[in-house]
């Protein structure tokens, strides 16, 4: 089919990998060259079923729990981060380990283990279950209370109300949480604030792009998966800036034509651990349906890049940039 220039397709810059999620991937790519497969990754290395697929084809194998790999293997930490503990257990196991938390995770869990050192009660704002959250709160567990957003900031007890910091998850909404905070200080008007955001830089330019977007689309298409909390947050935040509709797809086949009755102008984006394959994919399926070439909106420049985790760095004798 030619395609229709009426039908148009807008393409959000940045979108896809971030800095940490490329590191973390290089990271189970580079185990598998130099140590041979298999390679086990406690949990999904980031949160994409494409990813976790390839990467399984490849000789990785993803795993729940620490003490499901045989002693002396090697395993990979995913980039959302764990607790202390899991440290301790992999080292009881006789394990060798790789960790690839993001240098952005890492450093909210330092802030953690600080405010926790100085006696401060830490309300940590994030989603009840995620990895992100289940590894800070791991770095000092009798003082970290989860905020799981506004409507929960009554819920919060706190040992002295004077001496209350908060921190969040890297992966939120940023609106939303800035409603969480104004709620929090409310109620405890000497909350200290985190040393700088812990919402990171790629959650934030995605959010950015996407609003930019999502007032000129009738739909946005969102690449991700559903358990990816930033990418969820990119559908959420493209309705509430002005897209008729928004949906997150893994794949383009997933597309329900029926998104596409009476739209002329479709967004496209994709969250932090998605790569730019399954995007292309997306703007293909659109162009076979009478959509034009896609049109690409920058809104943010990032040039963002992490060394590899030190444990590979000095396998392959490669000092850090
Ligand atoms: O957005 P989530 O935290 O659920 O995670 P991913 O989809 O894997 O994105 C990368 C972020 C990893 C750590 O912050
Ligand atoms: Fe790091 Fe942010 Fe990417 Fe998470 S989304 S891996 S915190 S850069």
């Amino acid at each position: 089919m030619t395609a229709n220039t009426e039908r148009r397709v807008l393409l959000a810059k940045p979108r896809g990998y971030c800095a940490g999620v490329d590191r973390a991937v290089q990271t189970v790519e580079i185990a598998l060259e130099k140590y041979g497969a298999p390679i086990y990754v406690r949990k999904q290395i980031v949160h994409n079923v494409h990813v976790v697929k390839t990467l399984e084809e490849r000789g990785a194998i993803f795993v729940d729990e620490t003490e499901e790999v045989p002693e002396g293997a090697i395993v990979v930490f995913s980039a959302h981060g764990v607790a202390p503990v899991v440290h301790e257990e992999a080292q009881n196991l006789g394990l060798r380990t790789i960790d690839a938390t993001c240098p952005l995770v890492t450093k909210v869990h330092k802030e953690a283990v600080r405010f926790a050192a100085q006696g401060y009660d830490i309300l940590l704002i994030g989603h009840e279950g995620h990895e992100e959250v289940i590894g800070t709160t791991g770095e000092a567990p009798d003082h970290i209370h989860l905020v799981d957003g506004p409507d929960d900031v009554v819920n919060v007890t706190v040992r002295d109300p004077e001496k209350v910091a908060w921190l969040s998850q890297t992966t939120l909404s940023v609106d939303e949480t800035v409603a969480t905070v104004e709620k929090l200080r409310e109620r405890f008007p000497k909350l200290t604030d985190p040393p700088s955001d812990d919402i990171c830089y790629a959650t934030q330019n995605r959010q950015v792009a996407v609003k930019e977007m999502a007032a000129r689309s009738d739909l946005v298409i969102v690449v991700g998966s559903t358990n990816s909390s930033n990418s969820v947050r990119l559908v959420e935040v493209a309705k509430e800036h002005g897209a008729d509709d928004a949906r997150l797809v893994d794949y383009a086949e997933h597309i329900d034509p029926a998104w596409l009755e009476g739209v002329t102008t479709v967004g496209v984006t994709s969250g932090a651990s998605v790569p730019d394959e399954l995007v292309q994919e997306v703007l293909a399926w659109l162009y076979e349906r009478g959509f034009g070439e896609a049109e690409e909106i920058e809104s943010v420049s990032e040039h963002m890049r992490f060394s590899l985790p030190k444990e590979l760095r000095k396998d392959l004798r490669i000092t850090p940039v």
